[in-house]
């Protein structure tokens, strides 16, 4: 069994039950067990252009997931659970029902000419982003990624995005 730790993102359609959803079906997930997820997290959009106002706000949350899938078959799973969101693909960073991101899969490092340009891991943005990296932090404080980076520390020093605990959800 290998751990990966999946983002949950969702700006569209009651994003909180699409989240929630998310959560029973990679606990769902074939060969795979779910070992924890974090509380629920509302945050800002983070955008390309500077239409920030024109999205709703995300609602954020990470899962720890025992699996035995690999990499790019897990990654299927995932586009195939945001397919049956009725997810729709517009443009890059535009509003979502439901973005699912293997952020990281145990300490492996998986670049774009390894996989075809289909997966990235750890995922590029994980560094940068409060909305991922604190709900990773509520799961496992002392976590560190391939480079001995801690998450903990890179949480101090990273973009912020209003984030807020939604604190009824547990
Ligand atoms: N892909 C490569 N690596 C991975 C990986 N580690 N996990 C490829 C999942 N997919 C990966 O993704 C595009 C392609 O990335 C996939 O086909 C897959 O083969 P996508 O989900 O179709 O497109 P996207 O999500 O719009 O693009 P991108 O660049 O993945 O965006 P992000 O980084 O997922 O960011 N604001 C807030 N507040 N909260 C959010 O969660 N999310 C985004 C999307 C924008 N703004 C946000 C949030
Ligand atoms: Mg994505």
């Amino acid at each position: 069994m290998n751990i990966a730790y999946i983002g949950i993102g969702s700006n569209l359609n009651s994003p909180i039950a699409q989240v929630t959803r998310a959560l029973l079906e990679l606990d769902q997930l074939d060969n795979s067990y779910l070992l924890a997820y974090s509380s629920l997290y509302q945050s800002s959009p983070m955008t390309l252009d500077d239409n920030s106002d024109e999205q709703e706000n995300y609602i954020n949350a990470v899962a720890k997931l025992a699996t035995s899938l690999e990499p790019l078959d897990l990654l299927d799973k995932l586009q195939a659970i945001e397919n049956s969101h009725e997810r729709v693909r517009k443009k890059r960073w535009g509003a979502r029902t439901l973005d699912l991101d293997i952020l990281l899969y145990d300490h492996t490092i998986i670049t774009s000419d390894m996989s075809n340009g289909r997966l990235v891991i750890p995922h590029y943005g994980l560094k940068e982003r409060d909305f991922v990296l604190a709900p990773i932090v509520e799961i496992n404080p002392t976590l560190t990624l391939p480079d001995n980076s801690q998450v903990s520390d890179l949480l101090n020093h990273c973009q912020q995005y209003n984030l807020k605990k939604l604190e009824w959800t547990h």
